[in-house]
Parts: structure tokens; sequence; C-alpha cells
């Protein structure tokens, strides 16, 4: 593959398919630079001040871990003056942040879990950086968060960056997938995979496992089926993986298949699941997707789910297309 970088990849895909704007070409860059600044603060560990926890708590009512707050600083300080956002949106807000008065407003809004799998910090595990990209609709002056609450479908763009043993950054502009790798040398992002294509069928199921008792039945079905292996109805068997870092999760299934499952469990009956629409599964259902696979809630397309509250929560199966479409199938039998 040409070693191109990223602007040179966003400069040509433009040109091809019109679908990156100056203003959205922009956006990505300033967050693929925003990316590799807490890839520094990441890899520094135990060198730098960012392990641990800081003394605060997040609008989940989770302990912030000091690299939450770093992550999230990073993302608004380099998307605030470029006038290309209205608005940002986080994890680790109540609620939206408005670009400064100071600065001109633009026509995106960018939504991110800036430090996705916290509890992998401190034990050197991969973690990463999940964001959305929408357009504010609507032509009334300011934003306010009624404008976020757009379905998946109506991303612009998404993506993650893992910081694992490379640092990776997947895009999609609704063309594909792409992936970049840094090159620590020259500091910047090269093109190293595109158009992505997650295999139809596997034998990797993720999920966490010691969850099972709480499960509904059709989730259950399922990976007792997977458990049954070749002697049960898939007649082969699976292998698992469950990293508990959403974006190495669906690394790994964008690189070479599998199912991803976090479900609703009965220890919290009103919540729908652990992970949250607009920031977690929105973008990577998008990116999923558009590399061939699928994504859904057990019952829906994910990207077809009309969000209520910005920061609300959904179960989640995504990755190759025939086991998701079997999951899905299970849920609707079971109803
Ligand atoms: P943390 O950011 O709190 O570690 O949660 C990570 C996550 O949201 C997602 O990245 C993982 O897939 C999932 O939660 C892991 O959840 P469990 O720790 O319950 O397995």
């Amino acid at each position: 593959m040409k070693k191109i970088s990223l602007t040179q990849y966003l400069v040509e895909q433009q040109r091809e398919h019109g679908r990156i704007p100056a203003q959205l070409r922009l956006l990505i860059e300033v967050v693929a630079r925003a990316c590799k600044q807490i890839a520094i603060s990441v890899n520094k560990g135990a060198l730098g001040d960012v392990l641990g926890t800081a003394t605060t708590e997040n609008v989940q009512g989770e302990v912030q871990k000091k690299l939450d707050i770093i992550a999230n600083e990073v993302l608004l300080e380099a998307n605030s003056w470029g006038g290309h956002l209205a608005a940002m949106a986080s994890e680790e807000m109540d609620s939206i942040h408005t670009v400064p008065d100071r600065y001109p407003q633009g026509e995106y809004l960018l939504l991110f879990d800036p430090l996705d799998g916290s509890s992998n910090i401190d034990v050197n595990v991969s973690i990463g950086t999940i964001f959305s990209v929408l357009k504010k609709v609507g032509h009334h002056h300011g934003v306010n968060e009624a404008d976020f609450l757009q379905s998946g479908k109506a991303q612009a763009a998404a993506g993650y960056c893992i910081y694992g043993p490379q640092t990776t950054l997947a895009l999609t502009v609704g063309d594909g997938v792409a992936m970049f790798t840094l090159d620590r040398e020259q500091g910047s992002w090269v093109l190293t995979s595109e158009n992505v294509q997650i295999p139809a069928d596997t034998k990797e199921f993720a999920v966490n496992m010691s969850n099972m008792r709480h499960w509904a039945p059709p989730v259950k079905r399922y990976i007792d089926e997977c458990l049954a292996g070749t002697d049960g109805p898939r007649g082969k068997d699976f292998n698992m993986r469950w990293i508990a870092s959403m974006v190495a999760d669906v690394h790994r299934i964008l690189t070479r298949g599998g199912v991803f499952l976090y479900p609703w469990d009965k220890r919290e009956p009103d919540k729908p699941g652990k992970l949250r629409l607009m920031y977690e599964a929105n973008p990577m259902a998008f990116l999923v997707e558009q590399a061939g696979g699928a994504a859904t809630n057990g019952h829906e397309r994910i990207l077809d789910i009309t969000p209520g509250k910005l920061h609300e929560r959904v179960s989640v199966v995504l990755g190759s297309k025939n086991e998701v479409e079997r999951v899905t199938a299970y849920h609707a039998k079971a109803n």
C-alpha cells in the first residue's frame, strides 16, 4: 500500500467522493492530532502523573481516572479555535460544551468518549478514544442538547484511536473504513489499511462471561451454543476474547472478524445496557456497518435508534453479520 498521510487521504477522498468538506477535514485532522497528544500521555504511564484516579466523578457517577480528565481536556482545547464545531459532548461532562464566544461556530457537533476502557489504564492494557461527528440541523442560532439527539445514521463521520502496541486511528466518513498507524519518527498518521471488511462468519465471540446468570434467554442461548462447540447446534468450536476496552475488542473484530456483546442484564432492568449510545455504540456501529458487519441492540439496528437523552445507554451486539443476525433472530423468536 502506498504510504500516504491522513491529510493526503482526506484531500483525495474529498476529490473522489465529495464527502469531506473543508470544515469536516479540519475536524478530523484536529481530532487525529489530539489523539497523538493523548497517546503521549498514555504512553508515559507511571513516568507521568497520569495513572490512578482523580478526586472527581463523571455524569455516570463513575470515579474518574486522571487520564479520563486529561484526554477530555485535550479534545476540548484542540477543537475550540478551528471554527468547524458548534459544540461538543463527552462521556466525562454532564452537559454539552459550546465553543467559546471568542471563536467562530461551525456546523458540526463532536461527541466523544475521551478515554474508553479506563479500568485498563493502570494495568497497561489497550485503551482508546472514540468519536462521533454529527451536523447541526436547523438554522437557529446557538446550539443546545436537543441538536445532538440525532440517530446514528445521521453521522457525518466516526472513528476511534486505539492506544495499544501500535497507535492506530480507524475512520469512516461513509465510504468504507480506513486505518492509519502513527509513525512516531515523523509524528504523522500513515494509511495502513483501507476498505476494511469484516468476515460475515466467525468463530470468536467477545462478552463478559461473569454476567452470564443475569442475561436474557436469547443471549444465554446464543452463548451456550457457542460453548457447546462441534457437539452442539453450531457444529464448530468457538474462541473467546474479552479485553474490556470496547475499542480494543472492536479493533480486533474489524481486523479479523468476531461478534461483540454487551447485553441487557437483570441486575438493573431499567438500564438497557452498560454502553452509551451517542459516543460508544453509534460510532462503533457506523464503523462496523461500513466494514460490512452489523450492529443491533438485539432488536433493532443501533443506527436507527432515536436518542432520548445525551447519555442514554444501549445493549450492543455487533460484528460479523451472520452472527449478529442470529442473536437478533433469537431475540425476535423470544418475543
Ligand atoms: P470503563 O471505561 O469503565 O473501563 O468501561 C469500558 C467499557 O465501557 C467498554 O469499553 C468495555 O467494553 C466495557 O465497558 C467493559 O465492561 P466490563 O468491565 O463490565 O466488562
